[in-house]
This record gives C-alpha cells, structure tokens and sequence, in this order.
C-alpha cells in the first residue's frame, strides 16, 4: 500500500487543498484517473463521476508528495469545446513540444450518426486553461466496432505517439501525427488497427518495462462488483497481446468494482503505481466511484502479480 503517514484522514484550510492520508487519495466522485508526473509533481487527471448531462468539465489535482493534493477545478469544459454537450470523459495527458495534450471523450455517441467521440484539447500548462485542438472530434466514428472512448496516448521507444482506445470490447491503435491533428497509415494503409484481447472491455493502457509491452485493460461492467483490470504482455505495441491474468479487482472487505487505470513509474526506487477507481461497498449509484493508488509489483519473469488494493 501507499502509505506515508498513519493516522485519520486531516483536510488542510484550504477548500483546494486535500491533506489526505490514504485511498481514497481525495475526496470527491472521480473515476477513469490518468496519472503523470510533469516537473516533478504529480499529475492526475479524472473524470468527474456525475451523471451524463452533469459531466460537462473536468478539474485535475497535483501533488509532490502523493499525499497533499491540490484540486485545479474545470481545467477543461464544454464551454471551450462547442461540439460536447456531456459525457466527458477519461481524459488523457501527454506533454510533447513543451505544451500539453488533454485527449478525451465526449458526448457517448452511441452510432456513426450522432456528434461526438475522442477531442483533444491543448494548453501551455498542466492545469490549462485547455482550449480546443482541432475545433471537432479527432476520432468521430466506430472503426473495427470501437466506441470512441477510453482514449490513451502511449509514447513508443522511437518517439512516435500512438492512440489507444476503445469501449464496446473493441481497442484500437493508430499512429498521431506530429502535432496530433490527425493520423499516419500504417505500411499497409490501414489507420486504425485492431488490437483486443481476450475479455477486453475499455480502458486500455500501455507501458514498457525491461522492453516488453505491458497491456493492460478493464474488464466486467463498469457499474458491477466484477470490473477489474487484467493484462497481456507483447513485443510491440501492435502485439499480439495474449492475455495473461486479471490482477486487480474488488475485495469484499474493502471495495467492490476496481478499474480503469493508469500507472505511475517512480523511476529513481523502481517503483510502480497502479491508480484506480473503486466503488465503495454498499453503495448503489453506479457513479459513486473514488481515486485510489497502490502499489504494484512483479515477480521475476516479470509478470504483474495481483494488486492488494487497501485504505491507506
Ligand atoms: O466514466 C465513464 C466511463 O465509465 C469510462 O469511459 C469507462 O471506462 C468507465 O469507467
């Protein structure tokens, strides 16, 4: 667990301020959290968990020390973005060319007729204000049956930036261009490659440890006490990724539905983070769902071994 003080929760002055010792790590509905360390703080940015037409802004917090966070409120909302209307979610960030990509979903689009899917939104800092990028959605339609939603932005070896994305139990890859206006073919033409394991649902995320590929997903109902995050490991980004175990999930004495993730890589102690959402037991609106972070280890041949999710 992540654990640096002991003790009850305690709430500094500020409204802004959360001094908060344990998961959840701030107070709040936020769930779908993308974590990010720009210079030397911590960054993390949720959904906020409302019910769809309340979902029209998204506020980030930053920490240094994992504990105290700080709330930066509506760094985002429809008002900069005129084609959303609602459904903002699980945003996305990446620093490239000293500004700041927020990738996220919007409005839920249920079909190819209907306005909406994944925007993205730049700023020149990590808590904007962001505007918008492109002036409409980057990816508006169902390719290979992906909803376009869930989106993460993954950053291979050789620099080049990928979109991985999906709902509807379809995940897709495609290569960004250099100012992420659009995408590359890859060498066979095709845009948006397939890319779904076995049991996939939404929420994909890569990254690379000891040059191996690390895929990792939510699986189960987004609402139920089965949602969890499961992985593969792959050679490429392109994989093929055979799915090799689920490894976070609900605990029936802690919490129940644990999933869509990011992880953080603490690079100086090798330490590895996995943040999360979780709904706390007992409680029945799908959208009660809190930020969480625990630790996240391996065995020797590498692979991801179970995460005990905790309250500290
Ligand atoms: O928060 C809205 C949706 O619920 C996300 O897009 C899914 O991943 C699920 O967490």
């Amino acid at each position: 667990s992540l654990l640096f003080f002991s003790g009850a929760f305690s709430f500094a002055q500020s409204s802004k301020t959360i001094n908060q010792s344990g998961n959840p790590i701030f107070k709040g509905w936020y769930a779908d959290p993308d974590a990010a360390i720009f210079k030397n703080k911590y960054w993390i940015y949720p959904t906020y968990s409302a019910k769809y037409r309340e979902q029209v802004f998204l506020d980030a917090f930053s920490s240094e020390d994992l504990i105290k966070w700080q709330k930066h409120e509506h760094i985002l909302d429809t008002a900069a973005i005129k084609w959303a209307n609602k459904a903002m979610w699980a945003p996305a960030i990446v620093e490239k060319d000293k500004k700041y990509y927020l990738f996220f979903g919007a409005n839920d689009i249920q079909s190819d007729n209907e306005v909406g899917g994944i925007g993205v939104a730049v700023s020149d800092k990590p808590e904007g204000p962001f505007k918008d990028h492109l002036g409409k959605p980057l990816v508006d339609k169902f390719y290979n049956g992906a909803q376009p939603i869930d989106q993460f932005v993954f950053k291979d070896k050789d620099g080049q930036y990928y979109l991985i994305y999906g709902g509807w139990r379809h995940c897709n890859i495609a290569k960004l261009n250099k100012d992420f206006t659009g995408f590359l073919p890859f060498d066979d033409g095709i845009i948006f490659k397939e890319i779904t394991p076995e049991k996939y649902v939404e929420g994909p995320y890569m990254f690379i440890r000891n040059g191996k590929y690390y895929f990792m997903w939510s699986e189960g109902g987004w609402t139920g006490p089965d949602y969890s995050v499961a992985y593969a490991i792959g050679d490429s980004p392109f994989g093929p990724f055979k799915r090799v175990d689920k490894i976070l999930k609900q605990d029936p004495s802690i919490a129940t539905g644990a999933g869509h993730h990011s992880v953080i890589i603490n690079k100086k102690n090798d330490k590895y983070y996995i943040i999360y959402h979780r709904r706390p037991l007992g409680d029945t609106d799908g959208n009660h769902r809190v930020t969480c972070i625990d630790e996240m280890h391996f065995d020797a041949e590498g692979n991801i071994l179970p995460v005990k999710i905790t309250n500290e």
